[in-house]
């Protein structure tokens, strides 16, 4: 979704090829020429293959989007690079833990609260006072943060105590483009 979410936002024309995780066509010698995990989301852009879903969207954003999605300037671009590293470091394998650890929930879910309360904590902070997380302009920083906090999982986390995130996660959302995406792309 992450993804789909960026090409709409760069009003990119891509073919959409859908593969449930589970789909054999993912580990067959074609994919995993483009992807040697096997995995989606996968994509070829003028021949070329990217893989991770977050390097995708850093990847587009550049290319297609530079100096509006893809902020301009190098500490733009250090900054937008830091929020995606943090959020897949720091958010994302918390938030993640319910597919990865089911059998171990009862054991994890305490020390992830904790996690993920530290972490929304830090975006709250940051966002007081601000609109998006870089610079004054939604950028793929804001894109790649808010699709951690996808509203499937959002929905099972409490963000009374963090307003300035919750309010920046609504901006997020009611985006023209996150909101066709979601529609065009949510099962
Ligand atoms: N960190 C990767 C995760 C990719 C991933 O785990 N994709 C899942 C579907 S959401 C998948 O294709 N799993 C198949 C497999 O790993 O065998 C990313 O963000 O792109």
């Amino acid at each position: 979704m992450r993804v789909l979410w960026a090409a709409a936002e760069l009003g990119l024309t891509f073919t959409h090829v859908p593969l449930a995780f589970d789909d054999p066509a993912l580990k067959a010698a074609a994919f995993l020429r483009l992807n040697p995990a096997g995995a989606v989301p996968t994509i070829v852009d003028d021949g070329f293959a990217v893989a991770e879903s977050l390097a995708i969207n850093l990847y587009l954003a550049k290319k297609y989007g530079s100096g509006g999605l893809y902020p301009a300037g190098l500490r733009a671009e250090a900054e937008v690079w830091r929020w995606t590293l943090w959020v897949q470091g720091h958010l994302e394998p918390w938030v993640q833990q319910d597919a990865l650890l089911a059998d171990m929930r009862a054991v994890v879910w305490p020390h992830a609260q904790v996690a993920i309360a530290t972490a929304l904590g830090v975006l709250d902070r940051v966002l007081c006072g601000r609109v998006w997380l870089v610079g004054d302009a939604f950028s793929v920083a804001d894109l790649n943060v808010a699709a951690v906090l996808s509203p499937s999982r959002a929905q099972h986390l409490d963000f009374t105590a963090f307003p300035h995130l919750a309010a920046w996660l609504a901006r997020c959302y009611t985006r023209p483009a996150a909101m066709e995406t979601r529609r065009r792309f949510s099962g």
